[in-house]
């Protein structure tokens, strides 16, 4: 017989944030052994908590579906860290499947992460997101490409017995600041807000612009006509 299924708590969500993404780099002459002649990049994908901090208390398994040009593409990882480490030369979409604890009774998570192995034509080093380490006087080989995104993961109703789990741990918020084990931070959720903006800001500028040439074209089209 299933084991009793404990209440859920009705108005109540709990939300925890959760890291994930790939890192990468191209690999020289020293290869991992095994790794077949053509593969080019070393690369890391992984869930994890944005200062690092434990989430096995909620997350059971990490189960990560590569291209099927992969050996055995589904890779289950059961305990922490929940990351795989892998060569290739493609990039691809990886299927990411979260399941949490069994005391959740919460259903799997299940998204997708674009593998990236290649740094943008122009990027603005050090930005939040898809940065590339790129310090001047490095050669272009050394970089670490990373493409990493910041979310929270919602629980809306949990049961008692895991909400009670959830409440064992602190809630983890983002740091106010940068600091140096996490790139996440309110002051960088602040000035991404601000870009994007300045970005809507400029959109709307040109489409009124646009808006008015188009007017003056219909009037000069109409006199011509006459
Ligand atoms: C591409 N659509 O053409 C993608 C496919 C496949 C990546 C990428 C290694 C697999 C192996 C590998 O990097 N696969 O071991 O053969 O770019």
């Amino acid at each position: 017989m299933a084991p009793p299924v404990s209440k859920r708590i009705k108005t109540l969500s709990v939300s925890r944030p959760i890291i994930y993404g790939n890192t990468a780099k191209k690999m020289g002459s020293v290869k991992p052994p095994n790794a077949p002649a053509e593969h080019t990049h070393l690369w890391t994908i992984f869930v994890r908590g944005p200062q690092n901090e434990d989430v096995s208390y909620f997350i059971k398994k990490v189960v990560f579906k590569l291209h099927d040009t992969y050996p055995n593409p589904v890779r289950s990882i059961e305990a922490p860290p929940f990351e795989l480490t892998e060569t290739g030369w493609g990039e691809f979409d990886i299927n990411i499947k979260v399941y949490f604890v069994d005391e959740a009774n919460e259903k799997v998570l299940n998204f997708y992460h674009r593998l990236r192995l290649h740094p943008y034509a122009n990027t603005t080093p050090n930005t939040s997101n898809g940065s590339e380490q790129n310090t001047p006087g490095r050669n272009a080989n050394d970089v670490e490409v990373s493409s990493i995104y910041f979310d929270e993961i919602v629980f809306n109703e949990p049961n008692e017995e895991f909400f009670k789990i959830l409440m064992s741990r602190p809630g983890n918020v983002l740091p106010s600041n940068k600091t140096e084990s996490c790139v996440y931070s309110k002051q960088l959720e602040q000035e991404e807000i601000d870009r994007i903006d300045i970005g809507i800001e400029k959109v709307d500028r040109e489409i009124h612009e646009l808006k008015q040439k188009l007017e003056s074209l219909i009037k000069q089209e109409a006199i011509n006509g006459n």
